[in-house]
């Protein structure tokens, strides 16, 4: 079991599987749908997957979910795609699973991995080998992050996006952002969930978005709602 697992945060239990694959084929259908023509889907996930590489789980993360409706979104006609992961987090699975092709880029803002789970990946330097050369960018932030640095970032990773010239986004959509995230230390609030939805939608390309984390729990609806509310507006 140690071997399969890189994070001793992420139990088994009788359900899990059927959770699992349930949150894996939300995903998928949201891309589904979005491959068919919709302009977006939001796929609501639990348990998230932008931990789990092929081979292994950790995070509470056991199928990868974005990377299958980036791979969906592949083998239905879309030439290049873009994961954009937004998660407090670094999404090392989805960066692991796409870090040797060009045709998927991965770019994520998350908590500096010097000092932030998953620790061992989420690093600047980490851009991508043999065919992805170039085509992963990670925007690492210290703790306590406010929500203008982290705009900020997300100007960046957008225009690095626009650069790669994906027909189809897949956001891996963290709110464990949020100031009062138990587990988490960036700054952004239940308005700045709206901004990111309304940037979002400026981006103009058809968009899948998968949740991940997101722990304050009584207010974690209304952070998800915000972005697509905003994406909406
Ligand atoms: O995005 N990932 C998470 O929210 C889970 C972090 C797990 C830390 N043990
Ligand atoms: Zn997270």
């Amino acid at each position: 079991l140690g071997y399969y697992s890189f994070a001793a945060d992420c139990s088994i239990a009788a359900n899990t599987w059927g959770a699992v694959v349930d949150a894996a084929r939300s995903a998928d259908a949201a891309a589904q749908y979005v491959a068919g023509g919709a302009g977006s889907a939001f796929a609501r996930c639990r348990p998230p997957g932008h931990h789990a590489s092929r081979d292994q789980f950790g995070g509470y993360c056991y199928l990868n979910n974005a990377a299958i409706a980036a791979e969906r979104l592949r083998q239905s006609g879309a030439g290049r795609v873009a994961v954009l992961d937004v998660d407090y987090h670094h999404g090392n699975g989805t960066q692991d699973i796409f870090y040797h092709r060009g045709d998927v880029s991965f770019c994520s803002i998350h908590a500096d991995p010097k000092v932030e789970f998953p620790y061992f990946l989420g690093h600047a330097d980490e851009k991508g080998i043999a065919g992805g050369a170039g085509a992963n960018l990670n925007l690492p932030l210290p703790h306590g992050t406010q929500p203008d640095e982290w705009f900020a970032a997300l100007e960046t990773s957008l225009e690095w996006i626009e650069r790669r010239d994906a027909e189809a986004i897949v956001v891996s959509l963290g709110v464990d952002t949020f100031v009062d995230d138990p587990i988490s230390k960036f700054q952004l609030i239940s308005q700045d969930f709206t901004r990111l939805g309304e940037r979002l939608a400026r981006v103009g390309r058809p968009m899948v978005f998968v949740m991940e984390g997101g722990y304050a729990t009584e207010a974690l609806g209304t952070n998800m709602v915000n972005v697509l509310d905003g994406f909406l507006s």
